[in-house]
């Protein structure tokens, strides 16, 4: 299938070309889109030098940074213009292994096919590396909320290593989709359950970033605190109000986004 890695960046010229390089060795086949927010530190530059010497290596420049959420939204829609049929979430941190991208792709492509598989760090067999125990406990504690407070059947829903057919994509109104931050994760999890899709997790091991910052804030925990807060009282109000909660009431065109 055709597949495209959309990967966000924002200060990464540390790590770009190495993470760039492994998914070109790791997975031949599979194309990449990089969608910098004008990083101050040039990895925007770097990235384009990569694209030069590469066609499957593509870059998309946005004019200032946005956040994470709307970097997948710009580069979802850009790999749904161009046909791709399976589009992949991954960091240029190094914290996503491109080594175990084909268990993402596997998920989607053979068995019984998964219209969106996250690669979980909660399931037998996932793991962390290097992460202290506050980052862990940050983790757990924000996945164990989201699933009590949305019902969502999933052990990870805060991972951002994960493959959406793009069917899936189109089906869950992402043009609608407002967060901003990694709660982006956890809306699109509620949507694709909501929309009857089918998710499968599959066993990953996140390395925590060995170069850069980390670009997690209080204001991005506090977001993802207060729209899971909100959705979760509104899928109590009742089945109406459940609906609106995670359904247009219109629809804007893609481009748009
Ligand atoms: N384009 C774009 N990319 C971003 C933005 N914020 C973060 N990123 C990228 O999104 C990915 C994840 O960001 P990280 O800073 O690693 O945040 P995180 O993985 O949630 O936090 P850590 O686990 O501490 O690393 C990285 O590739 C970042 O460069 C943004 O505003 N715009
Ligand atoms: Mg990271």
């Amino acid at each position: 299938m055709r597949t495209l890695v959309v990967m966000p960046t924002y200060d990464e010229a540390e790590n770009i070309e190495t993470v760039v390089r492994r998914v070109r060795a790791a997975r031949p086949d599979v194309d990449l889109l990089v969608v910098d927010d004008a990083s101050p530190d040039g990895t925007g530059v770097l990235a384009d030098r990569l694209a030069a010497h590469d066609p499957q290596v593509h870059v998309l420049h946005r004019g200032r940074k946005d956040g994470l959420g709307g970097a997948y939204r710009a580069g979802f829609a850009w790999g749904l213009d161009r046909d791709y049929e399976v589009l992949v979430e991954m960091d240029a941190d190094g914290s996503h292994l491109p080594e175990q991208l084909h268990r993402l792709l596997d998920a989607i492509e053979h068995g019984d096919g998964a219209d969106l598989v996250i690669g979980s760090r909660w399931v037998p067999g996932g793991a962390v590396a290097n992460w202290p125990w506050y980052r862990r406990a940050i983790s757990r504690g924000g996945t164990a909320y989201a699933r009590t407070m949305l019902a969502l059947p999933v052990e990870d829903a805060t991972a951002g290593y994960r493959a959406f057919r793009a069917s899936a994509l189109l089906q869950i109104h992402l043009e609608l989709v407002a967060s901003q931050g990694y709660c982006f994760q956890i809306d699109l999890t509620r949507r694709a359950h909501a929309a009857g899709l089918r998710i499968v997790e599959v066993p990953i091991t996140f390395v925590e970033r060995e170069h850069g910052r980390s670009k997690m804030s209080a204001a991005i925990v506090r977001e993802a605190l207060w729209r899971v807060t909100t959705w979760g009282v509104r899928l109590r109000l009742g089945p109406a109000r459940r609906e609106r909660a995670v359904e247009p009431r219109r629809a804007r065109p893609l481009g748009r986004i």
